[in-house]
């Protein structure tokens, strides 16, 4: 067969939704290529899915269900398998009813057609789902709160920034295709700030580099405004766009600048400048990055930025705004994953063991789980895999035996995205992507349409999932046409250029509602576990998905000198929490801020690499997220190896 090249889309849950050219001989992808003609990929990828080659063709795949035997996973046929699932899934629901079941769709892959599972769950019963979210619930919320919705000006608008605030926020690895538009801001003269307790590697575009403590953004946006109240720097017209105006401002004048200052853990003088920036500058444009949503005042930190936003004019004209979230499925016709029917009840996702095992009346019995790692990405890995290992049926779709899959009483080995076809929308941008098979999946190996259809039949309910993969692509696509998608990616036609522009807010009111009271202190570290725990996005890996396969030798701690307990650089040591423990190897990082642990987020704890091992399950303030960066942690010494 002479070589060729695929035109497909990532659909991995990443900002970025790269268009890319799988280039194709024997039957084999060869080589993964960003797409130059995408507006957004410009040509190049990211190192996790340069390098997918490794994982797409790793002995390790799966390429056969398996079934629990004995207390063994054992291969068998996928007659075998579903035959199974659909007898135990209907037992289950005529002794218990649908709500004994859980149906968790993770974030593995972020194509549209992977929801049709929820289709076929809300059609066999509905089931029991999940809420909440352990990546964004407390920020979607927080601008849901605010806003009356969440949603970003496109990435073009940049180009009319005066200066950007990267708010938490690590382009460099977690979205590099926002890289060149900073670059390009740059050139036309924009500022560039950083608001990070690490100085890590995107501090190099810019201007000025601000190391909070964890959390005291909330103490700095306030001190910001606070600056600006007093200056006079607050928008004249605010009043007209903003309620709670005067409760804000009473919140921001409850400390000085310089207590504010004091309380973010930054000089007074960096405080003065970000005001300074954000208010007398021109239009300032915010990325908020996930990092300090992940904590128990997360919510109030970017309702605290929102505000600062607001007054200062920054919302709704060009080159301004808070860009937390793209709407990535606004193109679709979500009607078609979903029956109108609500389901019975709901688990909470960063409290999934916990819910599973207080769930009564009827308890739950069974799980389904796909493109989900839940052992090894939800906190508190061990009573995460204790709760669902203890259910009488546990399926995991998936195409690697995971940490998960290995608690399975069912294993079913699902396609790669360059073996299936799909739809991808952004949430770092506004553009429509299509994935399509650059190979067939392997021998034993089956798509997760094809997996849904098959388990629909035996349910008695094919007729809801009928139907090949592009007549459903169509279907979500509604008025605009598969094949001039499949040309070339397409903009959202439903996307703003400016959010909210005009500063109309779909709020109840119509305007902004100010953030007006102080959430309660963070919890502060007890003595014995000064040091808080962050288990940040590495550039090999997407999630638990390691590109090659995770390597196997000890995690690294990065810490500053300061706080490793007097450990030298290089040392073996015991991170303890008080629920796990975690061998490193201690290295010295002087870009850490001192109070704070890094290692690698996404770690197997089977390989003793998970990081959720230690930490323990808590929501967030709202949007029931998870407050993952707030472990208190200690390093031990460990005997030299
Ligand atoms: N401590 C800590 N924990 C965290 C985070 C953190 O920063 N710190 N980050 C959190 C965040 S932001 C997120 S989004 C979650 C992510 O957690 P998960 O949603 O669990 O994400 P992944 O590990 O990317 O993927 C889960 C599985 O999906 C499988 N998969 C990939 N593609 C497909 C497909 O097409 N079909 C099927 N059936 N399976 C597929 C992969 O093989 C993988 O095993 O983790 C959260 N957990
Ligand atoms: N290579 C790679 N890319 C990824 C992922 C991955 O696993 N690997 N994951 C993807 C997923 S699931 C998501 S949701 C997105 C976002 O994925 P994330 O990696 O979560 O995204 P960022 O928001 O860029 O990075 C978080 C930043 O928040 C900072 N931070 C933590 N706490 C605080 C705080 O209290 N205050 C401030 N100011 N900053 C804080 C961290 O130091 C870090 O720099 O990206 C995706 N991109
Ligand atoms: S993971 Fe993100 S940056 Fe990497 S190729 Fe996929 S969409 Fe692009
Ligand atoms: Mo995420």
């Amino acid at each position: 067969m002479p070589p060729s090249v695929v035109h497909t889309s990532c659909t991995r849950d990443c900002p970025d939704a790269c268009g890319i050219l799988a280039h194709v001989r024997d039957g084999r992808v060869t080589r993964l290529q960003g797409d130059p003609d995408h507006p957004i990929t410009r040509g190049f990828l990211c190192e996790r899915t340069s390098r997918f080659l490794a994982r797409q063709y790793s002995p390790e795949r799966l390429t056969s269900p398996l079934v629990r035997r004995d207390g063994e996973l054992r291969p068998a046929s996928w007659d075998q398998a579903l035959d199974l699932c659909a007898r135990e899934l209907l037992r289950i629901r005529d002794q218990s009813g649908p709500a004994a079941i859980l149906h968790y769709l993770g974030g593995g892959s972020l194509g549209i057609l992977e929801a049709l599972s929820n289709l076929l769950f809300d059609a066999f019963g509905p089931v029991t789902t999940t809420r909440g979210s352990v990546c964004d619930g407390a920020g979607q919320a927080a601008q849901r709160a605010d806003f009356g919705d969440c949603d970003a000006s496109d990435p073009q608008d940049l180009q009319h920034a005066r200066t950007i605030v990267l708010w938490g926020k690590n382009p460099s690895i977690s979205s590099p295709h926002l890289l060149p538009l900073l670059h390009h801001a740059r050139q036309r003269g924009a500022s560039i700030v950083l608001v990070d307790p690490i100085r890590h590697r995107t501090a190099s575009l810019c201007d000025e580099v601000i190391q909070p403590r964890p959390g005291g953004d909330l103490a700095l946006a306030l001190g910001a405004a606070r600056v600006a109240f007093d200056r006079g720097w607050a928008h004249p017209d605010a009043p007209s766009w903003c309620d709670y105006l005067p409760e804000y401002r009473a919140v921001a004048e409850r400390h000085t600048a310089s207590q504010w200052a004091e309380q973010a853990g930054v000089p007074h003088a960096q405080l003065f400048d970000l005001a300074s920036r954000i208010a007398q500058s021109g239009p300032t444009t915010i990325f908020v990055g996930w990092g300090m949503q992940r904590r128990s005042i997360g919510g109030a930190i970017v309702r605290a930025i929102d505000a600062l936003a607001a007054v200062t004019g920054n919302l709704g004209v060009p080159g301004a705004g808070v860009s937390f979230y793209f709407k990535r499925r606004a193109a679709f016709d979500s009607s078609i994953f979903r029956t109108t029917r609500p389901a019975p009840r709901s688990v909470r996702e960063p409290l999934l063991a916990r819910d599973i095992l207080a769930a009564a009346d009827p308890p739950i019995r069974a799980v389904w789980i796909s493109c989900a790692n839940p052992v090894a990405m939800l906190p508190d890995s061990r009573a995460t895999a204790a709760a669902l290992a203890s259910r009488e049926l546990l399926v995991v779709v998936d195409s690697f035996l995971t940490d998960t899959a290995k608690c399975a009483t069912v294993v079913l080995p699902s396609a790669t995205f360059l073996e299936q076809d799909d739809l991808v929308g952004a949430y770092g941008h506004p553009y429509l992507g299509v994935v399509r098979p650059a190979v067939p999946p392997p021998d034993g190996v089956r798509t997760d349409l094809s997996i849904a259809q098959a388990l629909a039949a035996r349910l008695g309910l094919s007729t809801w999932l009928e139907g090949a993969p592009r007549d459903w692509m169509q279907r979500a696509l509604g008025p605009i046409a598969l094949d001039r998608l499949e040309r070339g990616a397409l903009r959202n036609p439903v996307a703003p250029t400016v959010a909210f522009a005009g500063r109309a807010f779909p709020s109840a009111t119509g305007r902004v509602n100010l953030l007006h009271e102080l959430p309660p202190a963070a919890p502060s570290a007890p003595a014995d576990r000064p040091l808080l725990l962050m288990a940040l996005s590495v550039p090999a890996a997407q999630c638990s998905q390691w590109s090659p396969s995770e390597p196997h030798e000890q995690l690294v701690a990065r810490v500053h000198p300061r706080s490793c307990a007097g450990l030298p650089d290089g040392s073996p040591a015991m991170l303890r929490s008080a629920t796990g423990e975690l061998r490193v190897r201690v290295r010295h990082d002087e870009s850490v801020r001192e109070g704070v642990v890094v290692v690698p987020k996404g770690g197997s704890p089977a390989l003793g690499r998970g990081a959720n091992s230690l930490i323990a399950a808590r929501l967030t303030d709202i949007g029931e997220g998870a407050a993952l960066y707030e472990e208190p942690v200690r390093i031990e010494a460990l005997p030299s190896e």
